[in-house]
């Protein structure tokens, strides 16, 4: 009886994928095959702490911090409480004492949490990666934000997100750049409602989460590559990036350093870091991608 239940067990954290094999014979070792049945962007709230064997290992991070370019990997996030925001605990992953003139943060709210303001003329973007965000805006109207969904919020738009249970949503937040009579106005959507758009010379897969009428100084990009598939401009560019990975793995080369990556990454590109991606693994690559556009670099 006892050992008939432990075996039933022992199946079903089979079938759950919780345990994971590796075969190997005659010196060949076959991949476990990845049964992952788990909700959109679960791995970039539950990455793996990986390589595993050295999840432990004291000392040992994946993150890199250099003058052109940063890669912050999970295990080392650092949360703390966020001024002006209730149950709501933070990292800040990208800020400008690196170069950047925005900030990337998640924000990891608890239940009952509510967001602060951001300081004057800043705009704010927000997107869900776990759970459910209420937003409530200027006008007065509320709006249920789920995974996948975002918000760009114009400068000193009043508003205020809260949450009723757990949720992790990334925030970008930029001192707005006024440019002639421009406004940008508030917008409300989610990845899967955005056209893809045509990237000429290039095979990835692109929507963008922002319009791209000379009102917003920024927009964030969703990028799709099935592994295999990689850029084909080695890119250097004017412009900076935060990127976090959603989903799948793969190799990014910043500068001359070329990293192993994987959903819940994040990086920090700088003008003009030779940038380049190439999507490896099983599953595809989603990446979401801060950029700085329609201003003169003057
Ligand atoms: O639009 C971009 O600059 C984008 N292709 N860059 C990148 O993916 N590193
Ligand atoms: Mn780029």
């Amino acid at each position: 009886m006892h050992s008939f239940s432990a075996h039933s067990l022992f199946v079903t954290l089979i079938l759950s994928g919780f345990v994971r094999f590796s075969f190997c014979e005659q010196g060949f070792c076959s991949v476990p095959s990845i049964i992952d049945e788990q909700p959109l962007y679960w791995k970039a709230t539950n990455p793996t702490l990986s390589p595993s064997h050295l999840q432990d290992l004291p000392g040992f991070t994946r993150s890199v911090y250099k003058k052109d370019h940063a890669l912050i990997t999970p295990e080392s996030h650092v949360f703390s409480p966020l001024p002006d925001w209730s149950n709501t605990l933070a990292a800040y992953l990208i800020t400008p004492a690196m170069g950047s003139h925005f900030v990337m943060y998640l924000a990891k709210m608890q239940e009952n949490s509510k967001s602060g303001f951001p300081p004057e003329d800043v705009e704010r973007l927000i997107f869900v990666l776990h759970g459910v965000v209420t937003l409530n805006d200027a006008s007065g109207a509320q709006h249920k934000l789920e995974v996948d969904s975002y918000a760009y919020l114009p400068p000193n738009s009043q508003h205020s997100l809260n949450s009723v249970a757990a949720a992790t949503i990334v925030v970008f937040e930029r001192r707005y750049d006024y440019f002639e009579n421009y406004k940008p106005e508030q917008v409300i959507g989610s990845t899967d409602k955005q056209p893809l758009l045509e990237t000429p010379g290039e095979v990835f897969g692109l929507r963008k989460l922002l319009p791209t009428s000379l009102a917003y100084d920024f927009n964030i990009h969703i990028m799709d590559f099935q592994p295999g598939e990689f850029l084909n401009v080695k890119e250097v560019h004017y412009n900076q990036h935060g990127l976090l990975l959603l989903e799948g793995q793969g190799i990014y080369r910043l500068s001359d350093s070329w990293y192993p990556v994987q959903a819940g990454d994040t990086i920090w590109m700088a003008p003009f870091v030779p940038q380049w991606y190439g999507a490896l693994g099983k599953t595809k690559t989603r990446y979401l991608l801060y950029k700085d556009v329609n201003r003169s670099p003057f």
